[in-house]
């Protein structure tokens, strides 16, 4: 099992779609191990965008991220990252798939909705980032039992 961090950005949370794309995610067998609605500092969202900080879009990027709240998660199953990579879809929504989140619901460059961690390195770090440990639940939900093979699951829970 593998744990990523998503964002559902400010953009996500003005057009009412959280519950929506939170559902998504769950619906796919996606495991809720943290979730809160936060308001991004801007150290934090210089920590998070370090890899963007000599981009032209760097700081419109910092002040949309910081500039009202969005819902943090961390996210748990089966190849975690890919998975809430393929279904978040192309960076600019008007090159997503339909489908995926992007696809369905932006057409923008930069107000795309969601964020997924893109490696299980890059997990690791935000997911410290964003939650401290308490703020993270360990748990087996009742449709791991349907939704995964039985040797994929943890022993007991
Ligand atoms: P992604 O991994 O798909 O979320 O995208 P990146 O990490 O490459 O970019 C982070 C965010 O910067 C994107 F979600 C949107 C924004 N961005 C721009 O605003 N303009 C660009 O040219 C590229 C990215």
């Amino acid at each position: 099992m593998e744990r990523t961090l998503i964002l559902f950005k400010p953009d996500a949370l003005h057009r009412g779609l959280v519950g929506r794309l939170l559902a998504r995610f769950e619906e796919k067998g996606l495991k809720i191990c943290g979730l809160k609605l936060m308001r991004i500092s801007k150290e934090l969202a210089h920590k998070h965008y370090e890899a963007h900080k000599e981009k032209p879009f760097f700081a419109g990027l910092v002040r949309y991220m910081t500039g009202s709240p969005v819902v943090a998660a961390v996210l748990e199953g089966k190849g975690a990252v890919a998975v809430v990579r393929k279904m978040m879809g192309a960076t600019f929504g008007f090159d997503a798939e339909p489908g995926t989140i992007r696809g369905d619901f932006s057409c923008s460059t930069s107000y795309n909705l969601v964020h997924g961690s893109d490696s299980p390195g890059a997990a690791a770090r935000e997911i410290e980032l964003f939650f401290s440990p308490e703020e993270l639940q360990d748990w087996t939900p009742g449709y791991f039992r349907l939704g995964y093979d039985p040797e994929e699951l943890p022993a007991q829970g």
